[in-house]
């Protein structure tokens, strides 16, 4: 592995850029100030390599990543792990006073993205440039990120994040690479800011390019003194809206103008640049562009720049329609992370007619296109109509991206043979040839080097050196170690000592005492209905009524933590925060009961909170409805860091217990493929009569045992299991049906827990040795030798 060449000293660069900064001493800089000097440092240190990567890159075939999010959490530790700096940094942090761990908590998250959509293409960028692969990252620079969660009596409230507002030294802006976008009815300046992606034992940086808008002319002195002042100022301020926040939802579709502005707005800036740089590197002819340039759409917020390719082709560049769409159809590929009815994007006409007519027409054409192809090929005219890119009022962009793409992979072996099956079945049954399957994976830089400094530090010396970081695989090697208890009680520590410093992190941030000899169970992922995170809080109600009402004794000690952000639209799953918030209440204040149960709500969950959760969790909860989480990725997270699995036969679960063996982890519930049959006689008011604790549990929601402060909201979340509340199907999720299932493996799990220390050790341990194929870089080492056909480009010397 090479060393990184800097181009300075790092430790001597520090205090010159803090004191530049803070316009005081390196000890008496705020420690913002500080943790700004040193990120300016670490620019320092890479900006060289950044400049010849770049170059390196856009001579070669390369792969953009189009993305409405990217999740990058943190960046400053992230950096200096890839370099090789965390040591030299705690020193200068220490010669000024300081604790690098504060230095790196001053750090506001990046949170340009909902959950697992956006944090995956975070995941990406680490392993494409760790990988030395040509792969660039395009999406928006939101002024506000995610919203910050705050809980009030329990209740969610959101709160802007303006998450850059004061400096952000990871950014560059290239004020000289700006392109125009055109609307109908406004012109925009697309400016790009540049994140450098530093990677693993390697000299090369990749580039996350995200667009901000501005309006064509800073000022309009002319509109100012024809007393159109007001007209100037507001047509300023809806450019600057453009780019103002991230929409915060992430399962249901809403038909907001501004996002499709958003969505156009990234992808014509970003195809624009390609076609320029194809020109200066490889001639005018755009007849080869594909052979140099591959898109990957990241679900279909970004497929509006297929016919965006096409227009820029034809209109910009005069290519004819069959030349255009000969390139256009080899140059995108999509990924469907969904198989959500409600969350596919399908846009009123209107608004494409009124936002882009030009693009409007194209659609049309593709629309036209399309039918006769049908035709053609014999297809069932009403099936063809009932899939086109156009019909009934609304633009559909997942036909339009099945159709026009050369790759459509599912996120998991599982979501794939779903989205075959039904979800896009019209179009695998058309294109067998386009479908593929990519199984999520996450970077194990960040999920367990960088977050896990404890357990790295074994997997070091048990293996002799770092190489399991850049080749996860090699983890496999070590699984023998499962029969050493030496090395077994070390992990226990090593566990142990995690779980302390969680415990130590959430006094610090939330004031609130864990009991870290008890059972660390955690639930973090958005709130959707179908995760359920009320079958969950279920559950924890049916053990308080154990203890207290059935006087059970033997109950396990268990902290049960959650951390969840509901769509600020989303009615019932923020009455899912707070009946879990609820049920803390009643159980943390129960002197009988708070010995034993603990529930922790951790506010604003985000990447930083995640980092301190996942390596100090014993139970990864992963309990999504059968066939409807299409990969999850937390549940790797998890598993790198030597949690079990206590889930469905869901998403990548179900590779998960492929690797580990069913031994090691614990499964429950319907299977996806008996759904369909179970629930044409499912009867949840039989399971909420006959299911032993369910009758207790649901009655406590509405008999006055928990408070929703008179909102109706607990009322609500029963009717919507029990009646549909008289207007919608109960139960859609199977809560009730599978919650018999759930309840005795959860028991089981909790038992065996505490009855044999090292077997638990022993299943952790081979969860960690086999998580290698869980490692976003063999995902991305998939895409890019069976999708993307692109080579790893090292930059010079190394
Ligand atoms: C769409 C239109 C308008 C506004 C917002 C959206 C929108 C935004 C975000 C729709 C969906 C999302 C995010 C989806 C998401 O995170 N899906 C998750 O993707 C992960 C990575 O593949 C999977 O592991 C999860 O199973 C899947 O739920």
């Amino acid at each position: 592995m090479t060393t990184p060449a800097h181009p300075r000293e790092f430790d001597s660069t520090v205090e010159g850029h803090v004191r530049a900064f803070s316009g005081a001493t390196p000890r008496t800089a705020t420690v913002k100030k500080f943790w700004t000097g040193m990120s300016a440092a670490v620019m320092e240190q890479i900006a060289d390599d950044w400049d010849a990567t770049r170059a390196a890159y856009a001579a070669t075939r390369q792969q953009a990543y189009f993305s409405a999010e990217f999740l990058q959490g943190r960046a400053l530790l992230n950096n200096l792990t890839n370099l090789g700096l965390v040591e030299e940094a705690a020193r200068v942090a220490s010669e000024s006073g300081r604790e690098l761990s504060d230095v790196l908590e001053a750090e506001h998250d990046a949170a340009l993205g909902n959950g697992g959509l956006g944090r995956l293409a975070a995941c990406f960028l680490d392993s494409a440039v760790t990988q030395d692969y040509p792969v660039t990252g395009y999406g928006l620079l939101y002024r506000y990120g995610l919203f910050r969660q705050e809980l009030v009596d329990g209740f969610q409230k959101e709160h802007p994040d303006a998450w850059k507002e004061s400096f952000y030294p990871f950014i560059v802006r290239r004020g000289s690479q700006q392109r125009i976008v055109r609307f109908d009815d406004m012109t925009v300046r697309a400016v790009p800011y540049d994140m450098p992606i530093t990677g693993y034992g390697t000299r090369n940086v990749g580039t996350l390019r995200l667009w901000d808008a501005k309006p064509m002319h800073e000022f309009d002195y002319d509109a100012f003194n024809h007393q159109r002042f007001t007209d100037a100022i507001l047509e300023r301020e809806a450019v600057h809206d453009l780019t103002r926040v991230l929409y915060p939802n992430d399962s249901s579709f809403a038909g907001k103008v501004l996002r499709v502005r958003q969505q156009y707005f990234f992808v014509s800036a970003s195809l624009q640049e390609m076609l320029d740089n194809y020109i200066e590197h490889h001639g005018t002819d755009l007849r080869g562009f594909h052979t140099y340039n591959s898109v990957q759409l990241n679900d279909t917020h970004p497929v509006i720049g297929i016919p965006e390719l096409m227009r820029l082709l034809m209109d910009e560049h005069g290519l004819g329609w069959e030349e255009a769409w000969e390139v256009t159809t080899n140059t995108f590929a999509y990924t469907n992370h969904t198989v959500l009815q409600e969350a596919l994007e399908t846009w009123d006409v209107a608004i494409f007619k009124q936002l882009f007519w030009r693009i409007w027409e194209i659609i049309v054409e593709i629309d036209r296109r399309y039918r006769i192809d049908m035709q053609a090929r014999g297809i069932d005219p009403d099936a063809a109509h009932h899939y086109s890119p156009v019909h009934d009022g609304k633009v559909h962009m997942a036909w339009i991206a099945a159709y026009a793409s050369y790759s459509i992979n599912g996120v998991a072996a599982l979501h794939t043979e779903i989205i075959k099956r039904d979800t896009l079945g019209y179009w695998h049954d058309l294109f067998p040839e386009k479908f593929n399957n990519k199984t999520n994976g996450v970077t194990p830089r960040r999920w367990l080097r960088m977050c896990n400094p404890k357990l790295s530090a074994l997997l070091d010396r048990l293996s002799g050196s770092d190489e399991w970081v850049t080749d996860l695989d090699k983890l496999a090697d070590l699984r023998h170690f499962a029969e050493d208890d030496e090395v077994m009680r070390e992990l226990r520590d090593i566990k142990a000592s995690n779980k302390s410093d969680f415990a130590a992190w959430l006094a610090a941030h939330q004031g609130e005492t864990v009991d870290v000899a008890s059972i660390f169970d955690t639930q973090i992922k958005r709130l959707h209905e179908y995760k359920r995170q009320l079958m969950n809080a279920l559950y924890i109600l049916d053990l308080y009524f154990r203890i207290k009402e059935d006087g059970e004794t033997d109950v396990p000690k268990r902290t049960f933590i959650f951390g969840a952000k509901a769509a600020p639209g989303y009615t019932r799953a923020k009455r899912i925060i707070k009946l879990i918030n609820a049920i803390g209440e009643l159980v943390n204040n129960d002197p009988e009961v708070s010995p034993i149960l603990h529930v922790v709500f951790v506010e604003n969950y985000n990447v930083s909170p995640a980092e301190q959760i996942i390596p100090a969790t014993d139970v990864s909860e992963q309990i999504s409805t059968a066939g409807k989480e299409a990969s999850g990725t937390s549940n790797m997270k998890f598993m790198m860091n030597g949690a079990l699995t206590l889930g469905t036969m869901d998403g990548a679960n179900v590779e998960i217990v492929d690797a580990v063996g069913e031994d090691n982890a614990y499964i429950f519930g319907a299977r996806e493929e008996e759904l369909d049959t179970l629930r044409q006689r499912y009867n949840p008011q039989a399971h909420y009569e006959q299911v032993p604790g369910l009758k207790r549990a649901l009655d406590a929601l509405t008999d006055g045992t928990l408070d929703d402060a008179g909102t109706g909201a607990f009322h609500d979340i029963r009717g919507s299991l029990l009646d549909g509340n008289g207007w919608e199907t109960p139960d859609v999720y199977y809560v009730l049906g599978d919650f018999a299932d759930y309840r005795d493996t959860r028991d089981r799990m909790a038992r065996e827990y505490y009855a044999d220390p090292l077997h638990w050790a022993r299943m952790c341990w081979i969860n960690i040795c086999e998580s290698g194929r869980f490692s976003s870089d063999r995902t991305i080492r998939d895409y890019a030798t069976e999708v993307w056909k692109i080579e790893p480009t090292p930059i010079e010397g190394q």
